[in-house]
């Protein structure tokens, strides 16, 4: 049995991840890591993960940065968890990634863009303005989600697959931030039954455990939401 620990931070998009080791239900011990100690730009951290950025994570040792690649290895290494359909052929696989990428590459950026829009613009801009473009740029792409989950309770149609959790996530970002929810009922309901999953549920509550340590140590990032 492989030694699995994730570096994460409550609130971040390690909450993907954790949902997914959560399902696969393996033994895995997670590494909090302290954004308001800048501990992920240590050289150290840096070494796991060139970005600077969670989630990593550490294989026997063995650091894999990046959603998409802990996704994918997860998904391949505990074929039983079900966290991606088997993919039969290149192409289907080539779809899987591609569903992947977009959450990672695309949608994630705009998330941290309606969160904290001040790191994209400096003392002159205006950040509102970022938030603005983030939310206009997203609604676009939730409306896309929302036409596919008025047909099909899942992303990838009738099964939850880790895709879903990426979903889950996004919502929770941006409607922690102010994001109005009341145009998307069918991402609305999704994110609730989301939230009755048990892995979800068992996540969320590892979040809570690391929250409770960073208040503890005055170390709760504030941001928006
Ligand atoms: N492309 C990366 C992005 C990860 C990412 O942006 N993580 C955020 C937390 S949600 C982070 O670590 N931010 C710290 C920073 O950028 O300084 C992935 O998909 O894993």
């Amino acid at each position: 049995m492989s030694d699995l620990c994730l570096h994460f931070a409550p609130g971040a998009c390690s909450r993907v991840p954790l949902i997914a080791l959560e399902t696969i239900a393996v033994p895995f011990r997670v590494q909090l890591i302290r954004f308001m100690k800048g501990e992920h730009k240590s050289p150290q951290f840096k070494k796991m993960s060139p970005s600077g950025k969670i989630p990593v994570l550490v294989v026997d040792g063995t650091a894999i940065p990046q959603n998409v690649a802990i996704l994918t290895w997860l998904a391949k290494t505990y074929p039983e968890a079900k966290l991606l359909p088997e993919a039969r052929s290149t192409l289907a696989q080539a779809q899987q990634l591609s569903a992947l990428l977009r959450f990672s590459a695309d949608l994630h950026p705009l998330v941290t863009r309606i969160r904290m829009p001040h790191f994209f613009c400096d003392r002159e801009g205006a950040p509102e303005r970022v938030t603005e473009i983030a939310i206009t740029n997203i609604s676009e792409q939730l409306q896309q989600i929302e036409n596919d989950l008025l047909n099909q309770p899942w992303m990838l149609g009738d099964d939850w697959s880790v895709i879903d959790a990426y979903l889950h996530w996004v919502w929770f970002r941006i409607t922690g931030a102010g994001f109005d929810p009341s145009p998307f009922a069918a991402i609305t309901s999704h994110y609730a039954r989301t939230l009755e999953m048990p892995a979800v549920q068992r996540a969320i509550s590892r979040e809570k455990d690391a929250e409770a340590i960073l208040e503890s140590e005055g170390l709760m990032p504030r941001f928006k939401g």
